[in-house]
């Protein structure tokens, strides 16, 4: 194209950097106009400036509201150039051409965030002319450079360095971010006014395309991962993806629930967590990241095939050498050595391999949402493991046993209701999830046809792989009456407990609250079981 910056409207609240741009572009010829206090500091750093007023023949007025919504003004962004009308109309009004806008905005928001600011304040802050110039910009910008961001600066500098124009490419991605930037603006007026004056909440979510999914949640489904603006931390929107297929929609939940219950482990030990269908079939720590892909692969082996790995420390070579002939559809760290990665790349072309930012970040997010039919719901997150800890039984609960009873319950917490899960201390200081029952419509069957019955099972191959100088059942009862079990949710009845002692489950986990809890404690205390009552319940539905 053939378009160059004769004449830019520079009008800025937050000053950073302009001086140095408006320097630059006067040294391009550029000939530029300014508001009031944008017009002052550059003057006093020496660079030529017309003032709107001269352009419009019409002081500042009202304080500064009305300063740049004048025809003279909006003639000279919005005008057509490849129309001859237009361009009559504007030799008729003497209307100048303007080539380029750098508006950014009045602070709105930071302001209303402070405190003790009060309505009439913030109205001040809401800026008119500011946004009706970026967007007559935006909608012109095949003729017109807008820049809304301080950081954009350096871009255009650079295009017009080297070539003298602003291209085609650059003044789309401004007019959309322009035209984003007002969106935003219009949006944080509508949630503060909204609140102020009829005392309502607006959520208005932004969120722009990241990537294209190979399918929903099944084929004949399409799907679209939407992100966040700058989200930081770890996050599905924040990974790069090292090998392997596009990730589809499933992937993005499972690798999410991995990613979360890895987090919530925290950085003291590797850990390790295999997610599948949106529930972890596998978790554990370890002394090294090999130990707890091993403990975490015996929580249930059959279950692991295909299933999303995460882990919270880097993907050395001997844990991704427990990976050979086992099929995974995603592993997910914060880091690979380049062996690791190199062999996991050899394993499979279909493999996905991501790489996360450090693990180590706390940064989290308050709330989740769920879409239903016509609306959104809106939770704060639930974030911790228990509010009390209460041992309501005769027997007491070891205070040695309580990190290994938080591992249950943070495994307990990614399971879908009615979660029950079974945890173990397989080594000093080192936990595994034994087994789990997951997404039950009543709890007893997620204690005994789910995770007492699965602990057994995997018990079975851990013990002829290690083959103990004990019979089977021996066995079962010495590890079963060392694991804690928790609950996401009180018991109705004793019932549970009687399931739990029948596979020789003596330390248990629950919210409490029934209104049968004091037959749930006789019940425990006639067969000899500690029980916390943490007063926190934990369903995710
Ligand atoms: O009060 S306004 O909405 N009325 C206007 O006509 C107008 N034109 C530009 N605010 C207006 N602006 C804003 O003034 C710009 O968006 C910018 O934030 C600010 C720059 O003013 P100054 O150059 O006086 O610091």
């Amino acid at each position: 194209g053939d378009f160059l910056v004769k004449r830019a409207l520079l009008s800025v609240s937050d000053k950073e950097g302009i001086v140095e741009f408006a320097h630059e572009l006067s040294k391009f010829g550029v000939e530029i106009i300014s508001t009031g206090g944008t017009g002052r500091i550059l003057q006093e750093n020496g660079i030529e400036v017309t003032d709107v007023s001269e352009i419009t023949n019409f002081p500042e007025m009202m304080e500064g509201r009305i300063k740049t919504l004048h025809p003279m003004i909006h003639g000279g962004v919005l005008c057509l150039r490849e129309n001859s009308n237009h361009i009559e109309e504007a030799k008729m009004a003497n209307i100048k051409l303007i080539d380029m806008v750098v508006v950014n905005l009045y602070p709105f928001e930071v302001t209303v965030s402070k405190d003790g600011v009060n309505l009439d304040e913030a109205i001040e802050y809401i800026d008119i002319g500011g946004p009706t110039l970026l967007r007559s910009a935006a909608k012109n910008y095949q003729s017109v450079a807008v820049i809304s961001d301080p950081n954009d600066y350096g871009t255009v500098l650079k295009e017009m360095r080297s070539s003298g124009i602003v291209s085609d490419k650059t003044k789309k991605h401004l007019a959309v971010k322009a035209f984003r930037h007002t969106a935003n603006y219009d949006s944080a007026i509508d949630t503060y006014l909204s609140k102020e004056l009829l005392d309502e909440e607006v959520i208005r979510l932004n969120f722009t395309q990241g990537r294209q999914l190979r399918y929903g949640e099944n084929w004949h489904q399409n799907a679209t991962f939407y992100k966040e603006p700058d989200v930081t931390g770890p996050s599905l929107a924040n990974t790069k993806q090292l090998h392997g297929k596009a990730l589809s929609y499933n992937n993005y939940v499972d690798a999410d629930n991995a990613l979360q219950t890895v987090k919530q482990l925290g950085n003291e030990k590797p850990s390790v967590a295999i997610v599948k269908h949106n529930n972890p079939c596998g978790l554990a720590t370890g002394d090294s990241l090999n130990d707890a892909l091993r403990a975490a692969w015996d929580g249930d082996p059959i279950s692991a095939f295909g299933s999303i790995i995460c882990t919270n420390t880097t993907f050395d070579l001997e844990t991704a050498q427990f990976l050979k002939g086992k099929f995974v559809e995603l592993v997910l760290a914060p880091d690979y050595e380049p062996e690791a990665l190199e062999f996991l790349k050899n394993k499979s072309d279909n493999i996905r391999i991501l790489e996360l930012p450090e693990l180590n970040d706390k940064s989290n997010i308050d709330y989740t949402y769920k879409y239903i039919t016509g609306g959104l719901l809106k939770q704060s997150k639930d974030v911790g493991t228990h509010k009390k800890w209460e041992c309501v039984t005769e027997t007491p609960f070891p205070e040695n046993k309580k990190p290994l009873g938080e591992f249950c319950i943070n495994a307990c917490k990614s399971t879908k209701s009615n979660a029950v899960t079974l945890a173990y201390e397989y080594k000093e200081g080192c936990y595994m999830m034994l087994a789990m029952g997951a997404g039950q419509p009543n709890r007893v069957d997620s204690i005994r046809k789910l995770a007492a019955t699965k602990a057994r099972e995997n018990l079975q191959v851990i013990y002829e792989r290690e083959n103990p100088d004990m019979d089977f059942e021996k066995y079962c009862e010495q590890v079963m009456s060392n694991c804690v079990m928790a609950s996401d949710a009180f018991f109705p009845f004793d019932d549970s407990v009687i399931h739990a002692n029948e596979y020789n489950i003596k330390y248990i986990l629950s919210p409490g609250g029934s209104i049968r809890d004091n037959e749930v404690i006789d019940t425990a205390n006639r067969l000899g079981i500690s029980l916390v009552f943490t007063e926190m319940r934990h369903f995710l539905h």
